[in-house]
């Protein structure tokens, strides 16, 4: 059997998706010229996402495809060993003995991958069919726990399913837009000029920032409101509070279509516009304003990111962003309504295909016995296949590699020895694990340091598949090079592993659009029902946003979801959630007084493994920096430009500093990418992170830790 169908297409030009962010632009990629040099890549004008726009990182992602790849897989049977060349078959051997030696001893529970929003639909399905249906163990789990769990939780607690309800067209329609816990000019650029170019043209479009630094997205804002680090909730209290008290409330939606109200509403009269100003840090004048704003709005549209979602009340904050929509009837129509920014490229995708430990295909939940028969039947398992207990979200692995319990943790398309938090932690529970796989594209990652196993992995461009966005559009990624030296899809990895391990019917596809096809079957009646989209009408027609059940015209995909305000839930009405605000898990104190938030730059992208070798990348952002406010610079005795150690309760970097006024007091920033392999650059902050996160989520407080600094 072919282990990689990617056929490049002899055309002059390729389009697909942009790998990088959940903006999840259109790019045209043009071959190199006969000096040999990179793709180039441009904005593909007609993806109707994007129109033509690009950022730096599609602009230079050509330059990213070559170097420093992996080729063959690697083997070491001991981690004090060097990595040797072995072929495809000794590596799958070796899987193959390994899983059957654990199912027959320790049994499926044994098993772990950890996966990507990196992944292609193809990609997730393949994995979780073969850990979740083949072999019963529900413990696939993938890095959007770290990333986009709250917004997956915080919908389906609020509207009754995952699934943003809008569309980037609300940008443009709006006419106030709240960008809370998002630096949008940074991360999701190609939006951000969107709203930009609103602005410019001067008709009355608002923009208000919620971020405790000023960023280059608050440069923008009329009104920029630094709160203190984890009291989003309380501003959103607030908030509720005044539409309470200034005829906010839609009081015909809430009575038709929302339950809950009468709880909410005595939450959000204890709060006080004084008292979440001041729990927020905030003049309250400011408080007033937004709320003003909100009232007058006729198009209010919520966009948020990490700032929310990473945090032990991220998902009671996603469900308090809702509760605001809805309440004030801003949701369902056009410029309006709650609106989740993914991070990345697919992860929408992920969460459709049931790429977390407890979710199956078709936003359908493990828990579910209906769910899974519907799923075992359509995989063509016999029922009771698939575990009933939701299986071990990512920070539940790692605790189950310290107890010795896993016998195989199989990374894929993920660096999580950057960006886990509490990396010594991390590391020492990933050496006590038996065997490590890791399917990577990029050779010296700080992940294949623990690993026994390497899998050259094909990647975006060497591979054909689809990527979802966040405004629900789905792009057919083609290959369009081959991959270097043995480099397999990932997909095609599961496949081949699930035949090797005797499932051969459920796993012969002969193509990514055959595994498409199964999984969008699969969606048929579903929120996302994508059972009319294939390869084919993707190639044919282009992108198109879902729900799209067969039988849709290309072209004609809705833009949005709850239009009518009918919800998924079993009353049919959309819940209000009054979770009292709680703050850090880790409040500063008299050791560790300042917070520190950790994110990104604008050029780099995570653990840097594609960025490090863009020159424009490098120059633009060429070492790590601790921003500083000047006060808390002087009370440590830092001058801009010396190094200091930053201490928090699981360890220390050095690093650069930068004083600016840019920051709250109290909060210092470091950004993610710089990982243990950037050498003399490298500035670990996740070494500093905790993993106390949200318990309904369980995604990780990667925003907030409290910290010491002093000189180094
Ligand atoms: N350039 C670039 N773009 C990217 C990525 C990248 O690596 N590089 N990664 C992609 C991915 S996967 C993701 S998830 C997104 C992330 O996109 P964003 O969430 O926009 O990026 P971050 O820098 O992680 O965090 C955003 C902001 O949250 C603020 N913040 C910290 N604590 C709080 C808080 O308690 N409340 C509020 N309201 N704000 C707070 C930080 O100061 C920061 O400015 O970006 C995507 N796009
Ligand atoms: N403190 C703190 N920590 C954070 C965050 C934060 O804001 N603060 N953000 C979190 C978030 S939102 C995210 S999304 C994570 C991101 O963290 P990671 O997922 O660890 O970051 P990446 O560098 O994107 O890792 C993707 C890896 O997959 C490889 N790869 C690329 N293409 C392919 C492919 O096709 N197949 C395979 N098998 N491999 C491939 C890349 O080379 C890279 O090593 O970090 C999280 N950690
Ligand atoms: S905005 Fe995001 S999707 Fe668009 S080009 Fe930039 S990184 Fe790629
Ligand atoms: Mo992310």
């Amino acid at each position: 059997m072919a282990s990689d169908p990617a056929s490049p297409a002899a055309s002059p030009a390729a389009l697909a998706q942009c790998p990088y962010c959940g903006v999840g632009c259109g790019l045209e990629l043009k071959p190199p010229d006969e000096s040999g040099g990179a793709w180039i890549a441009r904005g593909d004008r007609h993806h109707p996402s994007s129109l033509g726009q690009v950022c730096i990182k599609g602009a230079t992602v050509g330059e990213t495809l070559h170097p420093n790849r992996l080729t063959t897989p690697l083997w070491r049977a001991r981690i004090d060993q060097p990595l040797e060349p072995i072929s495809w078959q000794r590596a799958f051997t070796i899987l193959v003995e390994r899983i059957q030696a654990t199912l027959a001893t320790k049994g499926p529970q044994a098993l772990a991958i950890y996966g990507s929003g990196q992944f292609l639909c193809e990609d997730y399905y393949a994995a979780n069919k073969l850990l979740k249906g083949a072999l019963g163990s529900n413990n696939f789990d993938a890095n959007s726990r770290l990333c986009m769990s709250s917004a997956v939780a915080g919908y389906a607690r609020s509207l009754g399913s995952d699934g943003p309800p809008c569309c980037y067209d609300d940008l443009d329609l709006a006419d106030l837009v709240l960008l809370i816990g998002t630096n949008t000019a940074e991360c999701h650029p190609v939006l951000f000029q969107r709203l930009l170019k609103r602005r410019r043209k001067g008709n009355g479009l608002r923009l208000v920032v919620v971020d405790p630094r000023a960023t280059a997205t608050s440069d923008a804002a009329d009104l920029h409101l630094a709160i203190a680090p984890g009291s989003d909730l309380a501003l959103l209290c607030g908030l509720g509070h005044l539409l309470l008290e200034h005829g906010g409330v839609d009081q015909a939606c809430v009575a038709a279509h929302t339950e809950g109200f009468a709880e909410l509403e005595i939450l959000w009269r204890a709060w006080q516009p004084a008292r979440a100003a001041a729990v927020c840090g905030i003049a309250e004048a400011d408080l007033r304003q937004l709320a003003e704003w909100w009232c007058q709005a006729t198009g209010a549209l919520s966009l948020w990111s990490m700032g929310v979602n990473q945090s032990r009340e991220g998902s009671a904050t996603v469900a308090g962003i809702c509760n605001l929509h809805l309440v004030s009837g801003q949701i369902g129509r056009p410029g309006a309504g709650p609106f989740s920014l993914t991070g990345q490229p697919n992860a929408m995708g992920g969460r459709e295909v049931g790429g977390l430990a407890q979710l199956l295909p078709g936003y359908r939940a493990v828990g579910d016995p209906a769910h899974r028969a519907e799923v075992e039947s359509h995989w063509g398992f016999a029922a009771g296949s698939i575990s009933p207990e939701p299986g071990l979200a990512v920070w539940q692995q790692i605790e189950a590699m310290e107890r010795g319990e896993l016998d195989l943790w199989w990374v894929a398309g993920t660096n999580p020895l950057v960006s886990l938090p509490s990396l010594d932690r991390v590391r020492a529970a990933v050496a006590n694990c038996p065997l490590v796989v890791l399917s990577e594209a990029y050779a010296g990652t700080e992940t294949e340091a623990l690993a026994h196993l390497v899998l050259p992995a094909a990647q975006w461009s060497e591979k054909t598949g689809v990527m979802v966005n966040s405004e629900r559009r789905v792009t057919l990624c083609s290959a369009f090079r081959q991959p270097p030296g043995e480099a397999r899809a990932d997909w095609a990895i599961f496949a081949e592993l699930g035949r090797r391990l005797g499932f051969v019917d459920q796993f012969s596809y002969a193509s990514a659009a055959e595994v498409y096809a199964e999984f969008v079957a699969l969606t048929a009646g579903r929120l996302c029902d994508s059972s009319g989209l294939s390869h084919r009408l993707l190639a044919e027609h282009g992108p198109q946003q879902w729900p799209f059940p067969a039988g849709t015209a290309p072209g004609v995909g809705a833009a949005r979801l709850y239009v009518d305000l009918a919800f998924p839930t079993p009353s049919g009405k959309a819940r209000l959630w009054a979770d009292p605000p709680l703050g850090l898990a880790e409040p500063p104190c008299d050791s560790y007084p300042l917070v520190l938030t950790v994110g990104r730059v604008l050029g780099h992208w995570h653990t840097m493994t594609r960025t490090a070798h863009v020159a424009r990348a490098l120059k633009a952002h060429p070492e790590p920096l601790l921003e500083v406010h000047p006060s808390d610079a002087a009370h440590a005795g830092l001058v801009d430009g010396a190094r200091a150690q930053v201490w928090s309760r699981r360890g220390a970097v050095s690093v650069k500093v930068q004083i600016t006024d840019r920051i709250r007091p109290g909060t210092v920033f470091l950004p993610m990418h710089w990982g243990a392999s950037q050498g003399e650059l490298a500035c670990e902050a996740n070494r500093l992170m905790h993993e106390l996160g949200c318990p309904i989520s369980m995604q990780p407080e990667l925003k907030a830790a409290a910290v010491a600094l002093t000189p180094a």
